[in-house]
């Protein structure tokens, strides 16, 4: 997998999710959404936008994402996780969390920072790591199939392929 600096989809496609995390240290997690939207071929983004380091690019980020034609951000940050609640401060295009297990509490911390919005200002949090990530890129996909038959039909395929899989596992006795 590519780093997150060179892993949005070519200039000419505009992208219509924008995936952002707080430090290049969240990609082994996020690069699981950015996976899942080159699957499907969705035309996205990715980069890194520290809500502490760098608040003024957040700030831009958020402002510029509606106008940009972004249809969802998500966002994992892992520890105090201001990233995803800040840009849905400043932004009404949905944002979707995603808690990144951090080092010294295993990311409950991260749950805790993005689960924990105020009333007015949502962000629809997803599972902490990996499975929070996939399926952040896989709610954006279903967003995005309900106006698009061909998407709808690659999720619908997706389903029942995981059906098929899940039917054929066996158990080592
Ligand atoms: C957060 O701090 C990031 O989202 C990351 O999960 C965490 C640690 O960042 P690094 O110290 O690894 O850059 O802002």
């Amino acid at each position: 997998m590519s780093n997150p600096s060179t892993s949005d989809t070519p200039a000419t496609a505009k992208p219509l999710i924008g995936v952002v995390m707080g430090s290049s240290s969240d990609w082994d997690t996020m690069q699981h959404a950015v996976q899942i939207l080159a699957d499907f071929g969705v035309a996205h983004e990715a980069r890194v936008v520290s809500a502490h380091r760098m608040p003024d690019d957040l700030f831009a980020y958020a402002e510029q994402a509606g106008p940009r034609g972004l249809q969802a951000i998500i966002a994992g940050a892992g520890g105090a996780a201001h990233l995803p609640g800040m840009l849905a401060a400043k932004t009404t295009v949905p944002v979707l969390g995603v808690p990144v297990a951090s080092r010294h509490l295993q990311g409950v911390d991260s749950l805790h920072s993005i689960v924990q919005m105020p009333k007015g200002v949502p962000v629809a949090t997803f599972a902490i790591g990996t499975a929070g990530a996939a399926n952040a890129a896989l709610f954006a996909v279903s967003q995005l199939a309900l106006h698009d038959t061909e998407l709808a039909a690659k999720l619908q395929a997706f389903r029942v392929a995981q059906t098929e899989a899940a039917r054929a596992m066996t158990l080592p006795l």
